[in-house]
């Protein structure tokens, strides 16, 4: 399978980080893709449906297979296509590679990633320093201790893994969304504190965000801007 070049359609939304995560990963292994671009802001089509009953993005057609699901699209194209993104399970090491992947991943999305929007959702500045420093604790408690080989990648590695594949388009947003500060999303102090209080995160993450691979598609303004209007339509929903 891994020899070839497939046919794939990459059905996607550049806005989104989940369907980022199948872009990264179509980089950094060199395949060439279709893309068409699913307009999230109105329903899904009859067509889109029948890719993926589920209207999300992002999927894959691959060799006329459908496959849903950003994490499995991203560990299916790594198996597919063996690469530095991970080794296989049947290598030397390439089993425990797996789990320390997967722990990592899960840390950051179950343990750090869920801090993310309370801190958007925040009204007051007070309120977004306590809710960032939830996100900051659970980076110093959960991810610091995983990152003191990286190298400058995850597990000492000098090319992408499949952790950064998978985290990579959540990081560029947690490290310049901040950076717009007029859109008072942030505290001031979230990226010092998280520089200062977790220095090996930091070297890790933007290690992995100044790669061609990981911000290629992303237009920094554009979501730091979306993202505040997302968070005024949430507020006054509530
Ligand atoms: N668990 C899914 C999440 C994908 C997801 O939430 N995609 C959003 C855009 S960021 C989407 O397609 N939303 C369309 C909708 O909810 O109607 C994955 O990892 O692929």
């Amino acid at each position: 399978m891994g020899s070839t070049s497939p046919s794939i359609i990459l059905y996607t939304n550049h806005n989104c980080p989940w369907a980022h995560r199948a872009h990264i990963a179509l980089a950094e292994l060199s395949l060439p893709f279709t893309e068409e671009i699913i307009d999230l802001s109105v329903p899904r089509t009859a067509e889109y449906l029948k890719v993926n009953p589920r209207g999300l993005v992002p999927s894959i057609n691959y060799n006329g297979a459908i496959i849903t699901e950003s994490a499995i699209v991203s560990q299916f194209l790594a198996d597919a296509h063996p690469s530095h993104l991970v080794k296989k399970s049947d290598e030397e090491g390439g089993a425990l590679q797996r789990a320390r992947i997967s722990y990592f991943v899960d840390a950051y999305f179950s343990k750090v990633n869920s801090n993310f929007y309370p801190i958007l959702k925040a009204q007051s500045e007070q309120e977004k320093e306590v809710e960032a420093q939830k996100f900051v604790d659970a980076v110093v408690k959960e991810l610091e201790p995983q990152l003191q080989n990286a190298g400058p990648f995850f597990g000492g590695s000098s090319k992408l893994t499949l952790a950064e594949v998978l985290t990579g388009s959540f990081l560029l947003r947690a490290l310049t969304i901040p950076k717009y500060e007029h859109l008072n999303l942030f505290p001031k102090s979230f990226l010092p504190n998280l520089e200062a209080k977790a220095p090996a995160f930091w070297k890790w993450a933007h290690a992995v965000i100044q790669e061609k691979s990981v911000n290629h598609i992303y237009d920094e303004q554009g979501v730091a801007e979306r993202t505040a209007e997302r968070v005024k339509k949430m507020i006054a929903s509530k």
